[in-house]
């Protein structure tokens, strides 16, 4: 048993409460990790909001994070001690149906488990004063060390920083990943990008790399326009502006609407404006945004019979044992600009700051360093 310095989600809305937790060592085809950063998504608020259908507490959140391998379990195989991981959330085992469907980056190795905050074996590995801690997304980055299985690891490069790539754990590859993988956005296309935090600003990444002519970046807070300008976003949309449906806004702008929107909110009005504003016969929106337990999308089914296409995307349709890596090394190249998401900085002992500073939209993402 070690005991790792932990922030604890006790209860739904209430703050986290930085504590002295205990891990157990990792049992087989597991691997104790040292978590040396992570990033803090609007999922962890989410989850930490009580509207997640799954959130269990008490549990130690975070799943964007980056780290060095500390031990393994037995029969561990393709990582080692000393190996610089990023935990996956999305788990790639590669011999499950899923994973081997070709048309999938879901796993269900251990997607049921990690559903309930436990590991594989349906146990705990984390305790405080002998009580059960759950584990967050099989990852639960905001302790300094976690335990996950084998397969919910990405192995990257040692000279890759580990402050500054945890990010691709999460909101950067989703964004990047929306549109590269379940658009698969083509060159001059139009894309509508609804939200500009993490995964928004991500998805203007991706447009741009793959050439598309206009990338209109919408947003309620025009704070955040600047950025988006600066990674590529053409055209700017507050719909606090407009007095009409956001949806007109759009169509009106692209002579019919776009090729491609995202929804990167998580507000299920605004996945119906997505997918109306996307051009009738061919125009496909992608919600990445997640909505709270109990909510549910709605559009008259004519928006899908005169050819609209409604989808989803999961961690950007990214396969993170063998394709993160690479979003490891393009960062590296400089082709993802990971420091103009790190607005802020701080240790785990501020990390309710970090939820504060998301909520009144004046971070892209805190990087909490251990
Ligand atoms: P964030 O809080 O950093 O950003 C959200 C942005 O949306 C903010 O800029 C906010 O001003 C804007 N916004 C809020 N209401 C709006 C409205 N009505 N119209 C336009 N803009 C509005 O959040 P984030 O970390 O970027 O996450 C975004 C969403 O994506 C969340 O729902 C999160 O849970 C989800 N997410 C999904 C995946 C996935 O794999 N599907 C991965 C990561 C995050
Ligand atoms: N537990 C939630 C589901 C939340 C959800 O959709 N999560 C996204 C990742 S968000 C990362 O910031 C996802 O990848 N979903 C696929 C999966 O397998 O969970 C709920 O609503 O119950
Ligand atoms: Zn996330």
């Amino acid at each position: 048993m070690i005991k790792s310095r932990a922030a604890v989600a006790f209860a739904p809305n209430e703050p986290l409460k930085i504590v002295e937790v205990d891990v157990e060592p990792p049992k087989a085809g597991e691997v104790l990790v040292r978590i040396v950063a992570t990033g803090v998504c609007h999922t962890d608020a989410y989850t930490l909001s009580g509207a997640d259908s799954e959130g269990v507490f008490p549990s130690i959140l975070g799943h964007e994070g980056g780290g060095i391998v500390e031990a393994i379990g037995e029969g561990v195989t393709s990582v080692a001690v000393g190996d610089h991981v990023i935990p996956l959330y999305t788990a790639e085992c590669r011999t499950c149906k899923f994973c081997l469907s070709g048309k999938t980056n879901l796993c269900s190795s251990v997607r049921a488990t990690q559903g309930k905050g436990l590991m594989p074996d349906g146990t705990t590995r984390f305790s405080y004063n002998g009580e059960p801690i759950y584990h967050y997304m099989g990852c639960s980055t905001f302790s300094e060390y976690t335990v996950l299985p084998e397969v919910s690891l990405a192995i990257i490069p040692k000279d890759a920083p580990l402050e500054k790539v945890c990010l691709l754990g999460c909101g950067v590859t989703t964004g990047i990943g929306a549109v590269l993988n379940t658009a698969k956005v083509e060159e001059g296309a139009t894309v509508a990008i609804f939200g500009l935090g993490g995964i928004g600003l991500a998805a203007i990444i991706g447009a741009k790399m793959a050439k598309a002519s206009r990338i209109i970046a919408i947003d309620i807070n025009p704070a955040k326009f600047d950025v988006a300008r600066e990674l590529g976003a053409t055209d700017f949309v507050n719909p606090k502006d407009h007095d009409k449906p956001i949806q007109d806004v759009i169509i009106e702008m692209t002579d019919g609407g776009v090729d491609y929107s995202f929804e990167c909110v998580g507000n299920v009005q605004l996945m119906r404006a997505a997918l109306e504003c996307a051009h009738k016969g061919w125009g496909e929106s992608v919600i990445i945004g997640v909505a709270g337990a109990g909510q549910e999308i709605s559009t008259r089914p004519f928006q899908l019979v005169t050819g609209r296409v409604w989808r989803g995307s999961a961690f950007g349709g990214v396969k993170g044992r063998t394709e993160l890596p690479s979003y490891v090394e393009k960062s590296q190249r400089g082709e993802i600009p990971l420091d103009t998401f790190i607005t802020h900085t701080m240790g785990l002992d501020e990390i309710n700051e970090a939820f504060d500073l998301m909520h009144e939209g004046k971070s892209i993402r805190t990087v909490i360093h251990y």
